[in-house]
């Protein structure tokens, strides 16, 4: 056994510990002289303001390390957060998941940190309004603030453009008075300060998701684009995020982005082209050659130009969902030739289709095994060996059982194990530093972690305790199951909104007064990004878009107390039709739709994973959430069972674990 679980080579070039900082090349400037080249640029543009977000051209949640543009000038490396840079002033904006991190990582001496979310902290918008105005009653001229346009949504220059009108409004009393301006002209400013030692941005080659997996042809989903094109009256279909762009050609890639099978490229349909942008070399196999043998393939810079020749046409519309899509592809596109709604692959994707569906429920249960094989090994460290164990190594060889398992491929996002207070810090991550603790019988852990596999993505939350647990967390512990089980067994018409439904992960925490500050569900892409949307469930009302059949939303209320404990109970969920007669419908028209009755949906539960129950206080509990928690056991144990071998500690473990709980 040892040797299966030992900290490998492998399992740690797979564990997500490691620190990009690596990746950033290297970088003998101090963080001084790279804002004194970027001043002296700005100086000779005649720009007032740069702003430095660290977002990619395709807006996407994790970013290549050749993107990280504002770690390489701040030094401060969260996944949040954008820097202002005047002549006098250097300001990074970021959310208090950061706060501290920024604290420590930012030249004090050269940098402001500007804690977004407090009362007395502006917006960045509100701030560079009143900075206008300012500029504008000292020297009445405008303020000109320069962006580039790839790395920021259309909305920001809207939303900057309010700020600038509001503030000549309420500061100078000045109407239709334009104070500022946003200056998108010039390419990057921070890449040729960069330099050489800026990564490239990669370019790994994309591979054929098979049919089998992926269940409709590429040709389906396009004729299916095409049709909402026509309804729409649009000529051109563009997709800019990445994971809509590899829905859509059933292609993926690994490397270009970290734990997101995604390649760095856009898409756009048209009545009788359809074009992928990407770097050559991504697609140079013969397998994907042939794959893609109807699509025509372009060099990924020729996007911005070929939308704006296409607009030349009168007549021509673009569909483009600009909350999406970088500001310099919406910005060509003229007022009256933009459709700016959600685009046609967004509900596709995130309903997945039965073939989706057993690749996810498959993940599941393999992700099942390779759980049961790191529990064992955890358990015989702490419990028999009696020994602690760091949380970089519970990365490491969690990590490792996953890498076991047919088609792993990589984490769904950086493993999240916490120990103790560590758990209480939401997007906690191990490192081997002074935060980082060890896991014994005196305190819990919260491991939230994922696998990326050919055929399916999961993404999983435990906590865990492996000593005698204190009575105030064994409650709290039992409220947040609660709340699991509360959102789990819910009945309910399609095309509800999430947050409907978000009041019954809270139930039993609000009843005790507590509460928790996240959403309680994101959607999950089949085979893709761990975090998908259009839909959540959240206590937020925004989220208006309606749950329906075939969609994979996570279900993981929590409570966190600082610098003492945190807990979350994590598990993935698929929507199906209440009445099994409804669920063999592949298409309804519209028509039949209407006139149909009302459907219900109902959860099935994609994560096999058994909850502890020596946590539990079973008085809390009611007897129908005890006999959820023994069927879910059940099912667990019959679906993991048989990918474990006879009398191995892991089918031991999981074999005690599925046990019915005591109810006495
Ligand atoms: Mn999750």
């Amino acid at each position: 056994m040892s040797r299966r679980f030992s900290k490998s080579k492998t399992a740690r070039a797979m564990s997500t510990t490691t620190e990009t900082d690596e990746t950033m090349g290297t970088d003998t400037m101090t963080p001084a002289s790279k804002l004194e080249a970027l001043r002296s640029k700005m100086k000779q543009l005649n720009l007032d303001v740069y702003l430095i977000p660290s977002d990619d051209p395709h807006l996407s949640e994790y970013v290549p390390a050749a993107y990280m543009r504002r770690k390489f000038l701040t030094g401060f490396g969260g996944s949040a957060g954008t820097a202002v840079v005047t002549q006098d002033k250097a300001l990074l904006w970021t959310d208090s998941r950061y706060w501290n991190e920024a604290n420590l990582q930012l030249d004090g001496s050269l940098w402001t940190l500007m804690k977004q979310g407090q009362p007395k902290v502006p917006t960045i918008v509100k701030y560079l309004g009143e900075l206008a105005a300012k500029h504008y009653k000292d020297a009445e001229t405008k303020v000109k603030v320069g962006i580039d346009p790839f790395v920021h949504p259309a909305s920001f220059a809207k939303d900057l453009k309010e700020a600038f009108k509001d503030a000549a409004k309420t500061e100078l009393s000045l109407e239709d008075t334009e104070i500022g301006e946003l200056d998108t002209s010039n390419p990057n400013l921070i890449d040729p300060i960069w330099g050489d030692a800026r990564p490239e941005v990669p370019f790994s080659a994309f591979r054929v998701h098979p049919l089998e997996y992926a269940g409709v042809k590429v040709e389906d989903k396009i004729k299916a684009i095409r049709k909402e094109m026509e309804s729409k009256k649009a000529t051109l279909s563009v997709f800019s995020a990445l994971d809509d762009v590899v829905y859509l050609f059933n292609v993926r890639a690994m490397g270009d982005v970290d734990t997101c099978p995604v390649g760095i490229a856009y898409a756009t349909v048209s009545n009788d082209e359809v074009t992928l942008y990407c770097d050559s070399r991504k697609v140079e196999s013969k397998s994907v050659q042939d794959h893609l043998k109807e699509i025509t393939i372009k060099p990924y810079d020729d996007i911005v130009k070929d939308i704006q020749t296409h607009c030349e046409t009168k007549g021509n519309k673009v569909w483009v969902d600009t909350s999406r899509a970088n500001y310099a592809i919406s910005s060509v596109i003229p007022k009256n030739a933009l459709v700016d709604n959600q685009n046609a692959v967004t509900p596709m994707k995130a309903c997945k289709n039965e073939a989706e569906l057993e690749g996810m429920r498959k993940a599941h249960v393999v992700d099942g095994a390779a759980m049961a094989n790191f529990m064992a090994w955890l358990e015989d460290r702490i419990v028999v060996q009696g020994k602690s164990v760091s949380e970089v190594e519970i990365d490491e060889v969690l990590t490792g059982c996953r890498a076991e398992q047919p088609g792993f491929l990589e984490c769904s996002f950086p493993t999240i194990a916490g120990v103790g207070s560590n758990a209480a810090i939401i997007h906690y991550r191990a490192k081997e530093d002074d935060l980082m603790k060890y896991l014994d019988t005196t305190q819990p852990i919260l491991i939230d972690s994922g696998g990326q596999y050919t055929y399916g993505t999961t993404d999983v939350t435990r906590t865990w305790h492996f000593g005698e647990a204190t009575d105030e967390f064994k409650d709290t512990y039992t409220r947040v199951l609660k709340g699991n089980i509360g959102v789990d067994s819910m009945t309910f018409p399609e095309n509800v909104p999430g947050f409907v439904l978000d009041v019954f992960a809270r139930k039993s925490l609000w009843e005790a007064g507590k509460d928790y500050g996240h959403g309680t569900g994101h959607g999950v892409g089949a085979a893709l990004n761990v975090h998908e949307g259009p839909f959540g469930i959240s206590p937020r009302f925004g989220n208006l878009e309606g749950l329906k059949r075939g969609m994979v939303v996570s279900n993981e209320p929590g409570y966190y107390e600082d610098g003492n404990f945190g807990i979350r109970i994590e598990n993935l969920l698929e929507m199906q039709f209440v009445n099994p007669e409804h669920n063999k419908e592949s298409e309804v028209s519209e028509d039949e739709a209407k006139s149909a009755e009302k459907k219900f949906l109902m959860f099935k539960k994609l994560t096999m994973i058994p909850i502890q129950k020596n946590l539990i206080n079973v008085d809390l509990m009611s007897p129908t959430e005890l006999d959820w928690l023994d069927a879910y056991h059940e099912e667990v144990f019959a679906k993991v069972s048989p990918l474990l071998e006879a009398d191995s500690p892991a089918m031991k473990w999981l074999q005690k674990s599925c046990e019915k709980i005591d109810r006495s």
